[in-house]
């Protein structure tokens, strides 16, 4: 087993290149958690609903802000970020930028969501090359709290062309800025031992295999076990029919158990 696999969340924490990882580290330690809950919901009353009895259990909530029918800054952001301070959580915009350095700063920085005024962490992919990370990290420069960005290496979708070539291209690219980007979107451990990404993943569920559109759902052990330090679910726990309390309690719980094993 590689190194960085076998090392704590704590021990990670003291040597990490990235203050947003550091951070994101001690919360997990702190909470023990490394469930990320993707809060994939209609409108701000379901999504603060679920920040809200969720908070205990996560690490992290993603988000997708924009699918959010009665978004506005005021209603949706401003909440949150009180939720995310009152139960210690972390908040991860899934924007998946793909455009040129200039572009994905405006895209960060203004309209509407503003994502890197609240966003402790954001994504993109690497098709654009270098200045992708360069124009986000330029967004950040007037902003005092940590943020961090991943890089979309492995996606968990049927057909996905983000293999080979391509994923070992992307972390290279990350390798560019490690103290902003400071793991990767995939499904595999990725990088040299004393590099330390961190890997967060997707397509994790107990009881599904897929959704029909192309999902691919594992295991927490199967992902944890293959180098996943944060798993992330979304409809495994507030799916038709699921109670989100006790499902995030399992998936929590389940996620712990594997880091557990992984670290012993
Ligand atoms: P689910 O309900 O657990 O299937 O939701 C998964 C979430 O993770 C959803 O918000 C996707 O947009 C997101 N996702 C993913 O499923 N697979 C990927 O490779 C990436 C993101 Br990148």
């Amino acid at each position: 087993m590689a190194s960085t696999t076998a090392k704590s969340y704590e021990q990670r924490i003291v040597t990490h290149p990235s203050p947003l990882a550091k951070r994101l580290l001690k919360t997990m330690a702190e909470k023990k958690t490394n469930l990320c809950v993707s809060l994939d919901v209609q409108t701000k009353e379901q999504l603060l609903g679920l920040a809200e009895t969720l908070g205990p259990y996560v690490c992290c909530f993603k988000t997708h802000v924009d699918i959010y029918s009665d978004f506005t800054y005021e209603s949706v952001v401003e909440p949150l970020v009180a939720l995310s301070q009152k139960f210690n959580f972390l908040i991860f915009e899934d924007r998946k930028f793909a455009d040129i350095g200039s572009t994905v700063k405006s895209q960060y920085t203004s309209g509407i969501y503003q994502i890197v005024k609240w966003a402790h962490i954001t994504n993109a992919h690497a098709l654009p090359g270098p200045g992708i990370i360069d124009g986000l990290y330029a967004g950040t420069k007037d902003i005092a709290d940590e943020r961090g960005l991943l890089l979309l290496a492995e996606m968990s979708s049927e057909g996905s062309l983000a293999t080979g070539d391509y994923t070992v291209q992307t972390v290279e690219l990350a390798r560019r800025n490690k103290e902003f980007t400071f793991g990767f979107i995939a499904q595999n451990r990725l990088g040299n031992d004393d590099e330390d990404f961190i890997i967060m993943t997707p397509g994790v569920g107990l009881d599904d295999k897929g959704d029909g559109l192309g999902q691919q759902y594992r295991t927490v052990d199967d992902a944890v076990s293959g180098g996943s330090d944060i798993i992330i679910v979304g409809r495994g726990i507030f799916g038709k029919g699921r109670d989100p309390i006790t499902e995030a309690k399992r998936y929590r719980d389940a996620g712990w158990n594997a880091y557990l094993s992984r670290v012993k």
